[in-house]
């Protein structure tokens, strides 16, 4: 070992550290050199094989070499590392404008939307009564929301029931009344169910009128049911969801899937809201769902649960409802 090894270690050593373009690069280069195993230490050990003379000069040039690389490497890290956190600030940039711990709009306790609150009470009510809760699609087939409820193609109660047309004939489902059919068609009587869901209209909007509305759908089949069974079952429910007697009317109403039909009017606001139409189920739609009416019958209603919504809270638009409006959303939490 000479002066020159020790020199000719210096040149490659110092050329490796400067080379080093990543702190990981870095680090295993600085231990290939100053660690244990590393390329200076490995000199210093064969210190031996110098010429004794020369051994003490070798020696205290090799530690200030050792020292002079930490130093170096140390350095080449500072570097480096600044230059990575430059790069991450270039990517990632927090507004420090913002007022220290402002909260997002959002944040704060969520709460149940005051038309899922009513749905879930009512379920719960029916249930009580020993109906059962059941669902159908939103996309109907003509067959469900028209025809098997004794509406056929030219009849002009579909006027009344304008909706929003699939290009392969089938439609959003104007009301829940589609549920009955399936109902029918899956189940035997006796039967009892309710249907809460969404119906859509082409409709001109107002503050009772929303082209997207929910409904409940109610339907009992039996033996020897009458307009008194549903008169009950209506004020039954109409008494548990405001927990009082409500002011209401009933009047005759024509749905070509009821006979006799009615609708039950409440008093709200000063004036009669439409909210819950009625009747006893028609003759034809049993047959549609190939039960005998001459065993069984039954009452159907088609509940505005939107309406019922604004008049259990006295909102006075509709329109609210589905507005996304957190303003009025939080009002129910
Ligand atoms: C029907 O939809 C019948 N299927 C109801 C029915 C069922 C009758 C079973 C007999 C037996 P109607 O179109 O009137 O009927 O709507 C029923 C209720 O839904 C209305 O009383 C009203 O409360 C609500 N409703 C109707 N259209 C809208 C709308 N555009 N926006 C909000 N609520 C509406």
């Amino acid at each position: 070992m000479t002066k020159e090894t020790v020199e000719e270690l210096r040149r490659t050593s110092i050329a490796s550290i400067e080379a080093a373009d990543s702190l990981d690069q870095l680090d295993s280069i600085r231990r290939g050199i100053v660690g244990k195993k590393g390329s200076v230490t490995q000199l210093l050990k064969g210190m031996g094989s110098a010429a004794p003379e020369l051994r003490k000069e070798l020696g205290s040039l090799i530690n200030e070499l050792k020292k002079e690389l930490e130093q170096l490497a140390e350095s080449r890290r500072e570097q480096l590392a600044r230059a990575a956190m430059d790069e991450r600030l270039a990517e990632e940039w927090i507004d420090i404008s913002l007022p220290v711990g402002a909260k997002p709009a959002l944040a704060g306790r969520g709460g149940i939307h005051p038309l899922t609150r009513v749905q879930r009470e009512l379920e719960h009510i029916f249930r009580g009564l020993g109906f059962t809760v059941v669902d159908g699609p939103e996309v109907e087939t003509d067959y469900c929301n028209f025809e098997a409820l004794n509406i056929p193609d030219t009849h002009p109660a579909r006027d009344m029931q304008d909706t929003f047309f699939t290009t392969c004939g089938h439609l959003l489902r104007t009301h829940t009344s589609s549920i009955q059919v399936r109902s029918l068609q899956r189940l035997s009587p006796p039967l009892r169910i309710v249907a809460p869901g969404r119906c859509f209209r082409y409709e001109r909007l107002d503050a009772s009128h929303e082209h997207t509305f929910y409904q409940m759908e109610g339907m009992m089949i039996d033996r020897d049911v009458n307009v008194g069974h549903l008169i009950y079952f209506m004020r039954t429910l109409l008494r548990e969801i405001f927990g009082s007697e409500q002011k209401i009317r009933l009047r005759p109403g024509y749905f070509p899937f009821v006979e006799p039909g009615f609708e039950l009017d409440i008093w709200f606001q000063g004036r009669w809201l439409e909210l819950l139409p009625c009747g006893l189920v028609h003759p034809k739609v049993l047959e549609f769902g190939g039960i005998d009416p001459k065993e069984w019958n039954g009452f159907a209603f088609g509940l505005g649960l939107s309406r019922l919504v604004m008049s259990r809270f006295q909102i006075d638009d509709i329109r609210h409802l589905q507005s996304g409006d957190l303003r009025f959303a939080r009002q129910f939490r």
